[in-house]
């Protein structure tokens, strides 16, 4: 009984509306940003910077305890001569990506684009002299396809990011700012500070920069502040300034999307929920306790190998085959894929990425239809696979590659016409006792998908 009310309970809560979103109220331009993202379905996210250069993830400096001011030094001989955002963008959109999202700045605190908020920078440290995100927002206005910025809460590098989190504590800081010593806090409880002050006003008017000189912008895609707040403690909005940072952000750009990947419950404001290397429903990794918002478009974000940043010793690459599965299986949960390339130290995106850009782009060409502007099919995921739909077309994306009949789950629905999609050749199926069964035509693709109309 016990169990059957909190199985009762749990359901309802999935689909009440989840508190935080009470008070916010967004604009009309940004329901519509929420809505054209939401049926974009799919896009690329991009790390790169500095730690590119090491060739052993974008974590390089908190891992292996380097110094910032010897880290900085990496700027110099920052030259990624085959750097061309024309490129990129090119073969983003061949693999039928709708959006690009790249750190503006990552924890690691180099800025890739010119900012009067520091001189740490891509224009004023290094002797590539040239502003990323400019470049790669010219491309994608000029190509059409959104840009989102990725922007690190956290900082490993900045003497006013004080107290230091639970990471980059081996990153040599001295508790010095602006030649005065720092109060003696315990980090363990954040306590604002006027050092910490100063971050805040930086951080405004970084995002105020990527807001105003890069044309429209889809979303803020922030991370990090689990560095100080935690699971079990919640999201302490305050420490952060998100009241006043969401708020900057939609004055300046009422569409502009706001995502946390702080893997909690979503904050007032934000108007995307993201998850990290899970699709909704999962918890791989421990990251996604969080309940699935029922107002909010979903994200899932995860690599193409094991790396987010540049890692030259990661082949581990995903097939392309798998790459696809794991679009429908996002698509069929409702949600995003935001799947991640770590371009190298001079520029290029790594051939094994390019060539799974390619395949994801060819299938997406005959099967885009069944992804894009889908939300999740009336069939939950079976053992042969899942479901897409748009309007009363249902898509079954089936993976068991033996199967020569499928049961489906459709008891009180009325299923009228049943095909292969893209020959559109009937499928025979019969009423049978919860459903319907398929007979389904053997095929040497991964993936077959059919279609059928229902009332
Ligand atoms: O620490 C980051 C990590 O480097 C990477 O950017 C990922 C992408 O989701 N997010 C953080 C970990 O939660």
């Amino acid at each position: 009984m016990m169990k059957l009310f909190l199985l009762l309970f749990a359901a309802f809560m999935a689909v009440i509306p989840l508190k935080a979103q009470e008070n916010y109220q967004p604009t009309q331009e940004n329901l519509q940003s929420r809505k054209e993202f939401a049926d974009a379905k799919f896009g690329i996210f991009i790390h790169w910077g500095l730690y590119s250069m090491l060739g052993d993830g974008e974590w390089i400096m908190h891992n292996e305890n380097i110094n910032y001011k010897e880290y900085e030094r990496l700027a110099g001989a920052f030259y990624p001569s085959k750097f061309n955002a024309e490129e990129w963008v090119k073969a983003i959109k061949e693999s039928g990506a709708k959006y690009i999202c790249i750190t503006s700045r990552h924890h690691d605190g180099f800025s890739l684009f010119k900012t009067k908020a520091t001189t740490y920078n891509s224009v004023d440290a290094t002797p590539f002299k040239r502003d990323i995100l400019a470049e790669l927002a010219q491309e994608c206005h000029k190509q059409g396809i959104r840009l989102h910025f990725y922007y690190s809460h956290l900082d490993w590098g900045r003497e006013d990011y004080y107290p230091v989190g639970r990471t980059g504590r081996g990153t040599g800081r001295k508790g010095i700012f602006d030649g005065k010593k720092l109060p003696e806090i315990d980090s363990a409880v954040f306590q604002t500070n006027w050092a910490y002050e100063n971050y805040l006003k930086f951080m405004d008017t970084q995002l105020t920069e990527l807001l105003t000189n890069y044309g429209k912008i889809g979303a803020i895609w922030f991370d990090g502040v689990w560095d100080r707040d935690h699971q079990e403690n919640g999201l302490k909005a305050e420490t952060w300034n998100l009241a006043n940072q969401y708020s900057l952000i939609h004055k300046l750009q009422p569409g502009c999307l706001i995502g946390n990947n702080h893997h909690m419950d979503p904050y007032p404001g934000e108007d995307i929920q993201i998850f990290e290397r899970d699709i909704p429903g999962q918890n791989l990794y421990g990251y996604s306790e969080q309940a699935i918002s029922q107002i909010l478009p979903l994200e899932t974000c995860q690599t193409m190998n094991r790396s987010w940043g540049y890692r030259i010793t990661d082949t581990t690459y995903k097939s392309a085959d798998f790459l696809i599965k794991y679009l429908i299986q996002t698509s069929a949960k409702g949600a995003n894929l935001l799947l991640n390339i770590g371009p190298r130290p001079d520029g290029t995106l790594p051939e094994e990425a390019l060539c799974r850009l390619k395949s994801i782009g060819e299938w997406l060409k005959q099967y885009g239809e069944t992804i894009y502007g889908t939300t999740a099919g009336i069939v939950a995921e079976q053992p042969w696979g899942v479901s897409t739909k748009k309007g009363k077309r249902n898509f079954l994306h089936i993976f068991d590659t033996e199967a020569t009949e499928i049961f489906v789950p459709v008891k009180e629905t009325k299923i009228y016409e049943c095909k292969e999609y893209l020959s559109g050749n009937k499928l025979n199926f019969k009423k049978v006792k919860d459903g319907i069964n398929i007979t389904l035509q053997p095929s040497d693709s991964p993936v077959r998908t059919i279609e059928f109309l229902y009332k």
